[in-house]
């Protein structure tokens, strides 16, 4: 039986190990995508978001273990933390305690930083497939809220929860713009602390700032205490309900198009510039930018050029 195989049929170091072929690229991780692909598009993937220490893997966590009380098996995977994930030794403790004894339904891994800018968003993706192609009904991706990288892993989700803390200032840039466009559901963590009514209405004001809601979708504000589960059962109804609002509104079909025309163009552009950068040696293409920088050629006809030439045609166009 193939890894594959073994994998589907529940097997965690098949897992595990197609995990990491995929996760490190390359010629095999390809080969296993294309092999595992034609089971993915089941999972319902969640993205959690905000900045570093605001108790996202802590929430992860307790997510994670009411989605199982749900009787849905869920896969996570942290994303370059600051600080390491203890998320795995904490669910395995916490999941020891339970009468199911070992839970096989909870896979967690740590991706490790790429260290190159896009990367990263590409690995996560594709370990995002493998998770999806082993089953798992949820998979959730905790990336921390800072650069372009973690906006475009939490595009791929189809639910993106924020969580944001109380004080973190009151003015409305405090909290980033770009985050009002991803949100599908806000969480105010530790909101035991003073000031989380007021972090509520500030995000309650903001929301309204914004106008027509995005796909018809309210997005809520819930209120958690991760360290101690409180609120945890309200957020995964918001991000159960948010997945139904899609489905139900032809939304989710449209969303999928979108993200698979956007992979399949940026696979494409790295498929072109590989077929370039092959036929096209070093030497020339330093010789045009050259020419680009000296001002002698500009970069959209030399762009042309260097693919007519690695086509074989007289001009691209
Ligand atoms: N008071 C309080 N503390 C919390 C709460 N949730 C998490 N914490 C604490 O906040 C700290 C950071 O929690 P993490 O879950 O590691 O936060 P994180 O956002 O995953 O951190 P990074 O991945 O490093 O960005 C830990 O000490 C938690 O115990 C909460 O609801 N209330
Ligand atoms: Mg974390």
């Amino acid at each position: 039986m193939g890894l594959i195989d073994q994998m589907r049929a529940g097997d965690r170091r098949a897992l595990a190990r197609l995990v990491t072929i995929v996760e490190n690229g390359g010629d095999d991780g390809r080969r296993a995508l294309a092999k595992l692909y034609q089971y993915t598009g089941q999972a319902h993937i969640i993205g959690v978001t905000g900045p570093p220490g605001a108790g996202k893997s802590t929430l992860v966590n307790e997510i994670a273990l009411e989605l199982r009380r749900r009787d849905a098996s869920v896969g996570i995977l942290a994303v370059d933390p600051t600080s390491p994930f203890t998320g795995g030794a904490i669910l395995g403790d916490r999941i020891r305690m339970q009468p199911l004894g070992h839970d096989r339904s909870i896979f967690v891994r740590s991706m490790a930083s790429r260290g190159q800018l896009g990367g990263i968003a590409r690995a996560t993706g594709d370990v995002v497939k493998v998770l999806d192609a082993a089953g798992f009904n949820a998979i959730i991706v905790e990336t921390i809220g800072a650069g372009q990288a973690e906006v475009e892993i939490a595009r791929e989700a189809h639910t993106t929860v924020v969580v944001e803390v109380p004080g973190l200032g009151d003015d409305v840039q405090a909290i980033k713009a770009g985050i009002l466009e991803i949100a599908d559901v806000f969480v105010v963590n530790k909101a035991d602390r003073e000031d989380a009514q007021k972090t509520q209405r500030h995000l309650q004001a903001m929301l309204q700032l914004g106008g027509v809601p995005r796909e018809q979708w309210d997005v809520p504000i819930v209120m958690t205490v991760a360290t101690r589960g409180e609120g945890v059962a309200q957020a995964v109804d918001a991000i159960q309900s948010h997945l139904q609002h899609l489905k139900a509104g032809g939304y989710f079909g449209e969303r999928e198009r979108q993200r698979v025309e956007r992979e399949f163009r940026m696979i494409l552009q790295g498929l072109a510039l590989g077929l370039v950068q092959e036929r096209v040696g070093a030497a020339q293409r330093e010789a045009m930018v050259a020419q680009i920088q000296t001002r002698r050629i500009d970069p959209y006809t030399a762009a042309e050029r260097m693919l007519a030439e690695a086509l074989g045609v007289g001009e691209a166009r």
